[in-house]
């Protein structure tokens, strides 16, 4: 494995997601900058104030988070890249370098941005099926290695992070085990978490509970949840396989904090609302965050505003 020691790692900060595109990107990342700095977070904004608070690092790096305003900002003044697979609105915004590109994982530009794409194709094909793309990388993993082998490691890796969702220390050990090109199930850590999610069931007791609470509106599956909740870590997953399975042709989860509403769209047919294109659009009319891909997007709404955004959902359905 080819690997160079940066003298100025520790002064390099990735931020990325905590879901399996993310963990992949971290992986990929710490086999170039093995001492660099890890932050999981879940949206633009914590981005940006994870950037706003680090006065230290020289080089920032912003992974699978697609850029908004707020981001932009924080990155200007300051040596940051980007590198997402989100629709973006502002492709050519000087105040970061962008490496921008659809249709595949976050993990899978980033690997090509690295050159490290040789290193761990098993692993980015991973991202890419968790991601639901659809990708030759994929193509050639499930030749290689089999179909049940790629989709059982992509299940050791999700489940393990959904263990316990508030655990970063896990995900960056996991990261740097991984960074090491092995599969998910090979290293200990990851496969102890996969078996107590597995073990405690957590995942058809998550499909039972969505059942017995998600609503129907219209084409949408709708499931509210508040504060601390998070349906055993399978909240979004679990909504779109059950809304899936009842012929719904999207998914909303409604988080409900303290000050705002964070919800997860999700389309579960071709040809819809681009709910990427909704969810920006939404927020930009009420001043908050959003955005996404054609058939996943997220936005953080104030409470008074998550009826609306069904409401016009609904509306743009046709339902
Ligand atoms: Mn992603």
């Amino acid at each position: 494995m080819s690997m160079f020691i940066n003298k100025d790692a520790r002064e390099t900060h990735l931020i990325t997601r905590g879901n399996v595109d993310g963990l992949v990107s971290a992986a990929v990342f710490l086999s170039r900058y093995p001492l660099c700095r890890v932050s999981f977070v879940t949206s633009p904004s914590a981005a940006s104030a994870v950037i706003s608070k680090d006065r230290h690092s020289r080089e920032v790096y912003v992974v699978d988070i697609c850029p908004d305003e707020g981001l932009l900002q924080a990155c200007d003044g300051r040596q940051a890249t980007i590198v997402d697979h989100h629709p973006c609105r502002f492709p050519d915004d000087p105040r970061a370098g962008m490496v921008l590109e659809e249709g595949r994982s976050a993990a899978s530009v980033l690997a090509s941005f690295l050159g490290a794409s040789d290193e761990f194709p098993h692993l980015v094909a991973i991202a890419d099926s968790v991601e639901y793309m659809s990708t030759p990388l994929m193509e050639e993993m499930d030749a290689e290695h089999g179909p049940r082998r790629m989709a059982r490691e992509a299940k050791v890796l999700d489940f393990s992070w959904r263990a316990n969702i508030k655990d970063d220390v896990f995900r960056y050990r996991a990261a740097l085990k991984l960074s090491q090109a092995q599969w998910p199930s090979e290293v200990p850590l990851i496969w102890r978490r996969f078996l107590t999610v597995q073990n405690e069931r957590r995942w058809p007791r998550a499909l039972g509970m969505v059942r017995d609470r998600m609503r129907v509106y219209g084409e949408i599956g709708v499931l509210e949840l508040k504060g601390r909740d998070s349906l055993l870590g399978f909240g979004t997953r679990a909504l779109v396989h059950v809304a899936g399975r009842e012929g719904l042709s999207y998914a909303a989860l409604m988080h409900r904090r303290d000050s705002h509403t964070s919800v997860s769209l999700r389309g579960l047919k071709e040809g819809g609302v681009d709910l990427g294109a909704f969810a920006e659009r939404f927020t930009l009319c009420h001043g908050v965050s959003g955005g996404g891909h054609p058939r996943s997007a997220g936005a953080r709404v104030p409470l008074d505003r998550e009826r609306r955004l069904l409401m016009e959902l609904r509306e743009l359905s046709g339902a």
